[in-house]
């Protein structure tokens, strides 16, 4: 595949590609006929050898992998057409000890997940549904650290592959003028003082039309395909989340923290607005103020006592409305 796709858009004869993968042309022509299955247009031509037409909208791991300029993070990709959801694979394969920077990555999720226990509508091809495996240095306390460091990353990748700048609702949400067009979630696995692994789950509606969307999300929800009015490259989008992730991961590791939360606050929708935020047991409403170095949120009540808090919904009461 590589090969062919460095002679794009000439011919590859048979004879070069066995002299130099050292196999039987038989075995080549079976090769080239499980790479037509897969989706890739291949021409073949007696005499003159193959040739790469084009290669299908799929994020198989030599695609995601091809120009991808990371040291560690998707290096390793498991890849499924069909599956129930990637963070739910990623622990699995977690437990089972595969390595920091392993991605798992599904066209379609029939069993998505979005916190305490919500759907997450995950069509087929259209979206970016992946799982990233962390095993981080770090204390259970500073994992939200990671959703926040995502949150960056996926803000600056789609920045750089799309006209469109969203924004951040804390904590786990990318919007677009009010609709949500991305979703973190972020598991781990924990002792009291130690991390064994952490996966980040990262949902970006892509290129997904409306009317993919199931009926109670198409007011709240929206794709780059929406916004922007054409296609991504989900594999461009892919590498270069992945490439910010690992910088912004280094960053957090050498203990930066700072920085990340700079840029955090510059995409934050939420900081200066006033918010009404649903926590486990209690609803409060007040104006956001800030993020602390852990990355709680710090919310002035209406009697001006700033209260801190580690989880919750944010609903944003907006000159435009709530979101
Ligand atoms: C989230 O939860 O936003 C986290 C979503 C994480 C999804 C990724 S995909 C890869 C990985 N594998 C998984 O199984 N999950 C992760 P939360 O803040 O609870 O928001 C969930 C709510 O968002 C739902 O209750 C819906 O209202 C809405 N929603 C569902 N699907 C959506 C979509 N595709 N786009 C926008 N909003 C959606």
């Amino acid at each position: 595949m590589t090969l062919l796709k460095s002679k794009q858009p000439d011919f590859l004869s048979g004879e070069e590609i066995s002299k130099l993968l050292g196999v039987s042309r038989t075995a080549i022509w079976k090769h080239i006929q499980s790479i037509k299955e897969d989706g890739y247009e291949i021409d073949s031509v007696s005499r003159q050898g193959y040739r790469l037409l084009s290669a299908p909208d799929r994020l198989y791991p030599q695609e995601v992998q091809d120009g991808l300029n990371t040291a560690t993070f998707g290096q390793s990709v498991v890849y499924f057409d069909r599956i129930s959801s990637t963070n739910e694979a990623a622990k699995e394969l977690a437990a089972q000890g595969i390595p920091e920077g392993t991605v798992v990555i599904a066209e379609e999720q029939t069993g998505g997940k979005g916190r305490l226990g919500r759907h997450w509508a995950s069509p087929h091809g259209q979206g970016v549904w992946l799982t990233l495996v962390l095993r981080p240095p770090i204390i259970p306390m500073d994992a939200p650290k990671l959703t926040i460091m995502a949150a960056v990353a996926v803000v600056r990748a789609i920045a750089q592959v799309s006209s469109i700048t969203p924004g951040i609702k804390w904590p786990n949400d990318v919007l677009y003028q009010g609709r949500k067009l991305v979703g973190i979630l972020t598991e781990m696995s924990a002792e009291m003082d130690t991390v064994n692994y952490a996966i980040l789950g990262i949902g970006t509606n892509l290129n997904i039309p409306r009317e993919s969307f199931p009926e109670e999300l198409q007011n709240q929800a929206t794709s780059l395909l929406i916004e922007s009015g054409h296609k991504i490259s989900r594999t461009r989008y892919v590498q270069s989340l992945l490439s910010n992730l690992e910088e912004l991961y280094q960053l957090l590791l050498k203990g930066d923290f700072d920085t990340i939360l700079d840029e955090w606050r510059r995409f934050s929708l939420t900081i200066g607005a006033r918010v009404v935020v649903t926590g486990l047991n209690q609803t409060l409403e007040g104006l956001a103020v800030d993020i602390d170095e852990t990355g709680a949120l710090m919310v002035e009540d209406s009697s001006g006592k700033t209260i801190k808090v580690v989880a919750g919904d944010v609903t944003i009461r907006g000159t435009q409305g709530q979101y």
